[in-house]
């Protein structure tokens, strides 16, 4: 299998810590420039229809694309450490603690960077500055949440390590770039979580 990544993306991020955290390390890793716009060529799109990284192309030649179809194809095939849940009830919880860092976290995270930073330019256009702004002050009532969350458990999910502290930590760190910081805004349950995420070693990638 390979592994289509861009080095800071947050998505493919998400899939090389989930890699890490199950400790496999032998999965070959081809970087994709998003600056160049690789990921549009004709050779990529023909893995990766919608021109996205991560893809993960098996060895029969088909490819999977979409952060959390990846990781749930890995978890498959390597069930240990379950990050994903091991029954239906657990599986179901940590995918709506997933969903809603993905959905309301992320993705309002990912439209104020691309649509108000500089770098992004080349990414998104046209960019809507009021629009990036606006995603940038709706993603603040998600940190609440998460806040509110990390007082009681210690985990976003629950009282493990799952998928959700992946998202949510790669998302966090991708938020550096809108110079978002948990602890400057009074998230201090976040800011304490992440500081012990920054810690992991699957973390360092
Ligand atoms: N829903 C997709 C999102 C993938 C995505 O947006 N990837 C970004 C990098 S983090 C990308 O490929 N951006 C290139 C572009 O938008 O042109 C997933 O979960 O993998």
């Amino acid at each position: 299998m390979k592994l289509y990544i861009s080095p800071r993306a947050p998505n493919p991020r998400r899939v090389q810590m989930f890699l890490a955290e199950k400790g496999i390390n032998d999965l070959e890793q081809i970087p994709v420039d998003l600056n160049s716009g690789e990921h549009r060529s004709e050779s990529y799109r023909s893995k990766s229809p919608l021109a996205k990284v991560p893809a993960l192309e098996l060895d029969d030649g088909r490819v999977l694309t979409e952060t959390r179809a990846i990781c749930t194809y890995i978890e498959g095939l390597y069930p240990e450490p379950n990050l994903m849940g091991i029954d239906a009830t657990e599986r179901a919880f940590i995918e709506m603690a997933d969903r809603r860092v993905e959905w309301y976290f992320m993705l309002p995270i990912a439209n104020c960077v691309r649509h108000t930073h500089p770098g992004l330019a080349t990414l998104e256009q046209p960019q809507f500055a009021d629009f990036g702004a606006s995603q940038g002050e709706k993603m603040l009532g998600t940190a609440q949440w998460l806040d509110g969350e990390l007082a009681k458990q210690p985990w976003v999910a629950g009282d493990r390590f799952t998928i959700a502290d992946i998202t949510a930590f790669c998302t966090l760190e991708f938020a550096k770039l809108m110079r978002f910081k948990a602890g400057e805004a009074g998230f201090v349950h976040l800011q304490a979580w992440r500081d012990k995420m920054a810690g992991r070693p699957s973390a360092q990638i």
